[in-house]
């Protein structure tokens, strides 16, 4: 099937400014030519201009105009792009953009009678609320909106399908708030923290989120924050944590989603150029959207090997 760019420089939702160069960096690092080299149809919609929203949410959260505005874009683009047969990628920009993206999604899975499980590669969770987020930003809380949790009234403009947090899939994580993996537990959301990771490793864990989206016969979003990497390997994003994923654990993570054929939407978020050093984390967004679309340094005579 062919891929559509969808760009969404959204800013508002980190808690410093950059991500609105995001777009244009990973379309500097090359990120269509890659996929049209690897032989997929490619086609770069542009920039989202997000919809004008006047609204307030609670306590210290800020940007929610901004953040709604290309909330709001998103969700239209991305159900479109999935209705006219295309895989969606959309580049960010913050992780905000996963409010539009998600949900978006979720609505054209719904239409299909199917569900739709969420892979999080992040360091964080980002299930905050605006009653629990202590930072107000709204990045923090985009998977807290897609899974329906309240405080998020009047963001889109029409009820969502919120995603089951059994389906909600975070692979990475090392930095949660305290009320936020209150939410999580009692939400039975799937936390792989880079101790499980550390223990498990890679293949057990993927193996385990691919193996549930193809029990449910479901769509599969895949949204991968740049600190997810361990910062060596990006540093261009505002919220580095140490103890990340190397560059061979996110390889094979992106490997093994393209083996199975599955994913059928995807975020590239939090590029923040101003803070990368010499393109090195656009360059790296890039090589993993490509191992996730078939890219091999090896090409073996199976999947499985
Ligand atoms: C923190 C940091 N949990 C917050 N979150 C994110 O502000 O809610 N950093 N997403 O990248
Ligand atoms: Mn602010
Ligand atoms: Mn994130
Ligand atoms: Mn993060």
């Amino acid at each position: 099937g062919s891929v559509a760019l969808i760009g969404a420089p959204v800013d508002g939702g980190a808690g410093l400014s950059g991500c609105i160069m995001g777009p244009a960096a990973l379309r500097v690092a090359g990120l269509a030519t890659s996929l049209a080299d690897l032989g997929v149809e490619v086609r770069d919609l542009g920039d989202v201009t997000p919809d004008q929203v006047s609204l307030k949410l609670a306590g210290a959260t800020h940007h929610e105009n901004e953040v709604a505005g290309f909330a709001r874009a998103l969700n239209r683009q991305g159900y479109e792009a999935l209705k006219s047969g295309a895989t969606p990628i959309f580049m960010g920009g913050d992780h905000s953009l996963s409010m539009g993206s998600v949900t978006g999604v979720a609505k054209y899975a719904a239409e299909q009678g199917k569900k739709l499980h969420v892979l999080w590669l992040d360091a964080h969770p980002d299930y905050n609320t605006p009653d629990t987020s202590t930072s107000g930003n709204m990045h923090g809380m985009s998977a807290a909106l897609f899974c329906g949790e309240p405080g998020f009234d009047g963001v889109l403009d029409e009820p969502i399908h919120p995603v089951d947090p059994k389906n909600y899939h975070v692979f990475g994580a090392r930095s949660i708030d305290e009320d936020e993996g209150t939410l999580l537990l009692k939400r039975g959301v799937n936390v792989m923290d880079m101790r499980r990771i550390d223990e498990r490793g890679v293949v057990a864990l993927i193996n385990g989120v691919l193996d549930a989206v193809r029990a449910d016969d479901a769509m599969f979003h895949v949204s991968l924050d740049v600190d997810f990497l361990d910062p060596q390997f990006a540093p261009g994003v505002g919220t580095t944590v140490p103890g990340g994923a190397t560059y061979r654990e996110a390889h094979l993570a992106m490997e093994m989603i393209c083996d199975s054929g599955l994913m059928s939407s995807m975020d590239l978020v939090e590029l923040n150029p101003y803070l990368d050093d010499r393109g090195k984390s656009a360059r790296m967004l890039v090589a993993l959207t490509e191992s996730g679309f078939g890219r091999r340094v090896f090409d073996r005579p199976t999947s499985t090997g």
